[in-house]
């Protein structure tokens, strides 16, 4: 269940340096995801479904939005669960790859965990201006790699992320400038794979 508030981060802005740097971590977090909960908020205010739902409930009930607002709670929605769902997944300990039933399944699915890890970042690259990346569980289990663009989220089509990357310039321009590659690269040393493998067993 996640609020329609601001969720902290567990690790320190500085913590996932020099992979992912201090000062864009806090801009990230503090002003960019803010003003997106901030956005959807006023929009939803005095309709009751703020109350009546969760952020990742809400997303399933958009028929319930007004047809004028609709859009603009899909695009400031999608930031908060995109967003709320990747602080998760980074950590400032190296898990290094995958133990258990999770890199048994990536094996199965992608032949190996450095094949899957290239598979994962030719999406990354794929994504034309601002989006994202992903590694989706579908009903069936069954493991997909996708990219959504915009703010466009899994969870608005009933999938489960099990892993995700931003690659709005935001996320990396500070440090990478136009480098995505450089950026999608540094990723990989901060995700957090014991909290994805958890995330695959939910
Ligand atoms: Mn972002």
């Amino acid at each position: 269940m996640l609020s329609h508030s601001l969720p902290p981060l567990d690790y320190s802005f500085e913590a996932l340096e020099p992979h992912i740097d201090a000062l864009t971590m806090e801009i990230h977090h503090d002003r960019h995801h803010q003003t997106y909960i901030t956005n959807y908020t006023k929009l939803l205010e005095w309709t009751g479904l703020l109350e009546k739902y969760s952020a990742d409930e809400l997303a399933q009930h958009l028929d319930e939005v007004f047809s004028d607002k609709q859009r603009g709670v899909i695009n400031n929605l999608g930031w908060h669960l995109n967003h709320s769902f990747f602080w998760t997944i980074l950590s400032p300990n190296w898990w290094g790859r995958p133990v258990g039933s999770l890199a048994q399944k990536i094996d199965e699915t992608f032949g190996s965990f450095e094949n899957f890890q290239s598979e994962f970042t030719k999406q990354a690259l794929s994504v034309f201006g601002s989006g994202w990346a992903w590694l989706v569980q579908d009903k069936e289990d069954l493991l997909i790699l996708t990219h959504t663009p915009g703010q466009d989220s899994p969870f608005f089509v009933g999938l489960k992320p099990i892993l995700g990357i931003d690659v709005w310039e935001h996320a990396y321009y500070l440090k990478h400038q136009n480098k995505r590659a450089d950026y999608i690269a540094a990723f990989w040393n901060v995700v957090d794979w014991k909290k994805v493998e958890e995330y695959f067993s939910s």
